[in-house]
């Protein structure tokens, strides 16, 4: 048992500009801040709880926080480590808390996790205080790391990690994967702002919402880990992470819980792929029509999982709850969606729609201009397939984010001058950052634009 004495302060940090690009989410409580709990973060919490360490979680996100905000709790208070996790996107945020926390604690190791740590350790490690970044999953890394620091060891004997040794960065070797989930406790939010995410977790169903918004309680539940799939834009490109699910049983133990505990009656799954082929859904929707767990939600699947003949499969899953499916067709063009690595094409992305249309399930999608590809002809090509899929679309623009191999392009054609201003300058996916196109921004925007604008009048009349 790790030493009990041991306190870590865990930081959720605020996503400002959380309103993810096109979708227009209800907004009435927060101007364009959608609230969701960071689940990452809780399972690392609960993790580390579990091990008998005390933690402490300022929810800066719950209270739309600064740095500046929190900084008289880090100088009154004293803490063993510190622990953030959070996307790309925050290395701004995390850059400004992680020196606020070194001048009033220098000897508190900082130890930063999720995508911001696993897709750029080196600059993050490199050009900002944090200590310690944990690489892929972190349910047992944490623990081991907490405990390595704790009894004076060398953190070369921890796995999945990049840290700073002196003037080096040292990398050890990757962390296996944890294979069969389902022995992955299930995350406790005790210690996160719960009455304002219950409150405000209807705010983040988006329109056109499937159901009487007012009546909404809405947890996130993690149903899968990692991707098969390799699209060239996605963190999972360089993850080689393989994919695993939990099992139903699993999964409707823990959606019991939030419905005992939270009175939820609907689920989020925040999962990159909630379903790959037919078996897992069939086995889902058996069970939780099966248990009467009348319990609405949205899941995630790609969009060749169904088509005419799978037509009951849908119906099964409608009947079981669901009310929506994302599933992403990125762009309309099929030169683009191979430069993606996509490996998916329109027709069938068009078919699925229909199918889920007619069984009364919403598909929500997103598509992603700027490609190097993009044309005033794949702009025309990506609207037509949305036109004709009458899918309910989140519009955004692709901002390459590190390790990631559309990244890498950007860089080797010098279209990202100054990685760490690009860096810091990430944010909400709704403008272009940078252009890999031929076209000018302007044109593409526009043209975009033209599109969007001619949308919302046909869903607003
Ligand atoms: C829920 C979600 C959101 C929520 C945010 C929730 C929150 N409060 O953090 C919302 C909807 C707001 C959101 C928005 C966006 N998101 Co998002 N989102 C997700 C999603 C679907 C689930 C996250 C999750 O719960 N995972 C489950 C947990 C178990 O995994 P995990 O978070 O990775 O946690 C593990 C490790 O990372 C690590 N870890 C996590 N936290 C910590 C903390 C510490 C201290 C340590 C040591 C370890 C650690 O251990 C955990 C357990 O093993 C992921 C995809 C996915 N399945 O991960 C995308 C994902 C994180 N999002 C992504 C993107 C691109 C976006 C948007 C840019 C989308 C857009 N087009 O606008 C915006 C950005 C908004 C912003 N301002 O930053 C990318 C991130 C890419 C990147 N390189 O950072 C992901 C990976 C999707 C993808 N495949 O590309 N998102
Ligand atoms: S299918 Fe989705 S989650 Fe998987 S690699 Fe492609 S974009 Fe990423």
């Amino acid at each position: 048992m790790v030493g009990k004495t041991l306190k870590i302060l865990f930081i959720n940090p605020f996503l400002p500009s959380a309103l993810t690009a096109g979708f227009e989410f209800d907004t009435r409580i927060r101007g364009n801040h959608m609230l969701t709990l960071n689940v990452g973060m809780a399972y690392i919490a609960t993790a580390v709880e579990r091990a008998g360490i005390d933690i402490e979680v300022v929810d800066c996100d719950a209270h739309m926080w600064s740095p500046a905000d929190i900084e008289m709790h880090i100088r009154t208070k004293s803490y063993d480590a510190v622990g953030i996790g959070t996307m790309v996107f925050q290395y701004s945020w995390v850059r400004d808390v992680a020196r606020m926390i070194k001048e009033h604690r220098p000897d508190v190791p900082i130890i930063v996790g999720s995508t911001l740590s696993t897709s750029m350790p080196e600059m993050l490690l490199e050009k900002s205080d944090v200590d310690i970044g944990v690489l892929g999953e972190g349910d047992i890394t944490i623990v081991e790391l907490l405990q390595t620091l704790d009894e004076g060891r060398s953190l070369s004997e921890v796995r999945g990690l990049c840290y700073k040794d002196g003037d080096r960065l040292v990398t050890t070797p990757a962390r296996p994967i944890i294979k069969d989930i389902n022995t992955i406790p299930f995350p406790n939010y005790d210690h996160f702002e719960m009455e304002i995410y219950l409150d405000r977790s209807k705010y983040s169903i988006p329109p056109p919402a499937p159901i009487e918004l007012d009546d909404v309680i809405a947890m996130p539940v993690n149903m899968a880990r990692g991707c098969p799939f390799r699209c060239s834009f996605c963190f999972h490109a360089f993850q080689h992470t393989q994919y695993r699910r939990r099992s139903p049983e699993n999964v409707i133990e823990e959606i019991q819980l939030w419905k005992d505990k939270y009175d939820a009656n609907f689920i989020l799954f925040w999962d990159e792929l909630s379903f790959t082929h037919e078996r897992p859904v069939r086995e889902l929707a058996d069970m939780l029509i099966d248990r009467e767990m009348n319990m609405s939600f949205f899941a995630s699947c790609r969009s060749e999982l169904f088509n005419w003949d799978r037509v009951d499969l849908a119906r099964k899953l409608k009947q079981a709850g669901c009310k929506g499916l994302a599933y992403s067709l990125e762009s309309g063009s099929d030169e683009i969606l191979e430069a993606m690595n996509k490996r998916n094409c329109s027709r069938d992305f068009i078919t699925q729609s229909h199918v889920l249309e007619a069984v009364g399930i919403k598909s929500y999608t997103s598509v992603i201009f700027g490609y190097p590809q993009e044309t005033f002809q794949t702009i025309d090509q990506t609207f037509n397939v949305l036109a004709e899929a009458r899918s309910y679309t989140c519009v955004s623009y692709i901002q390459p984010t590190p390790a990631t191999p559309i990244y890498e392009w950007a860089l080797e054609n010098g279209k990202i001058p100054d990685e760490e201003a690009y860096l810091l300058s990430l944010g909400e996916a709704s403008k272009p950052l940078v252009n890999l196109t031929n076209l000018t921004l302007d044109e593409m925007v526009g043209h975009v634009d033209g599109y969007r604008s001619a949308i919302s009048k046909t869903e607003a009349a």
